[in-house]
């Protein structure tokens, strides 16, 4: 018995020792912004992952936050951030409308917004904004939204794909998403991104 007693005490001693060692190293790169409340807005639609939305990314109210597009009347056909709602994002081809900055970590893996355009043939490229973690600021294409020529909720589209390693180890508190309309005219509501990685 007393050697069962020793054997317990030295796995007990070894699984402190490697507790503490793991304790020494960083979480994991990144995982560190504020989680923000989210829920399932697109779960009619059978996605039931939780979203919130991107800093003011329903465009309601008098003046945006955003740069480079314009507020326009009308909502998305969808309402998913609000079912008073009226407004959109227009942005004219050639431009590129940018977002306020938001905390953004390898727990981000997703988002989707609506969107919609002026001719089958233009596209809307989706850059991600950050600094690095050696402060060098990164501009990241994330994804391409093409023929929609009405209102349609984008799939969901990876905002962190090969980037983790990338990002400070406290999260990219500036992360920005870019929107660049390229041969045609677009308009974009509900931009909702994903806290949750999976
Ligand atoms: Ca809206």
């Amino acid at each position: 018995m007393q050697d069962h007693a020793k054997r317990h005490g030295r796995l007990a001693r070894g699984l402190a020792v490697l507790a503490l060692a793991l304790g020494a190293f960083p979480a994991t790169a990144g995982a560190a912004c504020p989680v923000l409340p989210a829920s399932k807005v697109f779960a009619s639609l059978g996605d039931t992952s939780d979203y919130f939305l991107a800093p003011g990314g329903d465009f309601e109210g008098p003046s945006t936050t955003w740069t480079g597009g314009s507020l326009t009347a009308g909502n998305d056909p969808f309402y998913f951030a609000g079912a008073s709602h009226t407004q959109s994002l227009a942005i004219t081809s050639g431009a590129t409308a940018t977002s306020p900055v938001f905390c953004a970590d390898d727990s981000h893996p997703d988002f989707r917004f609506v969107a919609r355009s002026s001719s089958l043939l233009s596209m809307l490229e989706v850059n991600l904004r950050f600094r690095d973690r050696f402060g060098v600021t990164q501009t990241w294409l994330v994804g391409k939204v093409t023929m929609t020529t009405s209102w349609r909720l984008t799939p969901r589209i990876r905002l962190m794909r090969d980037l983790a390693l990338m990002m400070p180890a406290s999260g990219a508190p500036d992360a920005q998403l870019l929107f660049s309309a390229q041969g045609g005219d677009w308009a974009i509501d509900d931009v909702f991104i994903d806290p949750y990685r999976r």
